[in-house]
């Protein structure tokens, strides 16, 4: 991607997707911000708003910036997305156009490591089933039974080994629990046993915990026979994406009893969960939490701003997704 001039004209900027207050009070009047909080909005942005836009900030990740949606603006320079996971933004179209993508890598890694080890906990040890018998009254009159699951007798595997699924592995290693992992390259970052092919770590080990990017590569990889590999005590935990998993798989082997129990933050068509999983005790599900609090999601926002006043003021945007590398600043 080529470097951008600063100059004193004004830069066009549109936020698509929820307003976000630090992105949307970001700015200085050196720029001038444009609205669009879903598709259809894009339809009514007018022609001079479309041919005057140089910069985008996507700010959630329902929200598509496909083909269709980054075709509108032709003299887009770059797309500044909210999350580290970037699978709703066709970064080969950025790529082809010259323009580039950046994502929100780092600031969130410890927080949604954080959540994907209190959910794998929670899934184990029962937490929300606990608290409804004891809100239900039942513990006046018996003790809530003991959870057939337990970190203490687990190996686990971890699908996805990078900056997330290390600080998931410095957690389960603190809590010493056996770790090994499936990537397509082993990490020279850990020393964990590295597996290659997902189904022999299913076979090796009882709980999956997926942490890898969403998109074609990785859809439906968690499928009816990795279930069926990790057995009856098996647990998967998702905080990866909906897409990565064979949802209608999973529940069968949920109803099944082919495996014990799931903990899930990601959902292969949010906000909508299906009502099988809705209705099962061996299931925690959480909405798309993981780097959900004030200090995580402020610095993720922060990092959108930078990194598209890096852009506009000639410099090289802090974090751009090596599908749109950046030369030349
Ligand atoms: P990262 O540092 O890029 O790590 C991605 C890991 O996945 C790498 O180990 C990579 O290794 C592996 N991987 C990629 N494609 C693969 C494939 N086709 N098969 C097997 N392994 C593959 O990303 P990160 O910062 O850890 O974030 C990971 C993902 O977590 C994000 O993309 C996002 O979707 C998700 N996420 C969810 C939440 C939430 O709120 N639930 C929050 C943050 C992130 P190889 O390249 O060697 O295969
Ligand atoms: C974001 C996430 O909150 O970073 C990601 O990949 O899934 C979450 O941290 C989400 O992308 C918001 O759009």
């Amino acid at each position: 991607m080529a470097a951008a001039n600063a100059s004193s004209e004004k830069v066009d900027l549109l936020v698509y997707g929820p307003i976000r207050p630090i992105i949307a009070n970001g700015f200085s009047d050196r720029f001038v911000l444009h609205m669009a909080e879903g598709r259809a909005d894009l339809e009514r942005l007018t022609p001079d708003v479309l041919a005057k836009t140089r910069g985008m900030a996507v700010t959630y990740h329902t929200v598509p910036a496909d083909r269709k949606a980054l075709a509108h603006f032709p003299k887009l320079e770059i797309v500044a997305s909210f999350g580290v996971g970037y699978d709703h933004v066709d970064s080969a179209y950025a790529r082809e156009h010259g323009i580039v993508v950046t994502n929100t890598p780092d600031v969130l890694t410890e927080e949604v490591a954080d959540v994907a080890m209190g959910l794998l906990i929670a899934t184990l040890r029962e937490f929300v089933k606990a608290d409804r018998f004891l809100r239900s009254g039942m513990w006046q009159t018996q003790n809530y039974p003991l959870s057939a699951g337990s970190l203490r007798d687990r190996k686990i595997g971890i699908v996805g080994m990078g900056r997330i699924g290390q600080a998931i592995g410095r957690r389960l290693e603190a809590s010493r629990v056996p770790v090994s992992y499936h990537s397509r390259n082993p990490s020279p970052a850990v020393k964990y046993q590295h597996y290659g092919n997902l189904m022999e770590m299913a076979e090796a080990v009882d709980t999956l915990v997926v942490i890898v990017p969403g998109g074609a590569a990785t859809a439906k990889m968690i499928n009816a026979d990795v279930l069926k590999a990790l057995g009856p005590r098996g647990v998967l935990i998702n905080v990866a994406r909906g897409s990565v998993v064979d949802e209608p798989a999973l529940v069968a082997a949920l109803q099944s009893g082919t495996i014990l129990a799931a903990g899930l933050d990601v959902f292969a068509n949010e906000p909508n969960v299906p009502d099988e999983l809705k209705a099962m005790q061996n299931v925690v599900l959480l909405p798309h939490i993981g780097s959900a609090s004030v200090v995580t999601r402020n610095a993720m926002d922060q990092l959108v701003v930078a990194n598209l006043k890096n852009w506009f003021a000639g410099k090289a945007p802090l974090t751009p997704v090596p599908e749109t590398p950046v030369k030349g600043r």
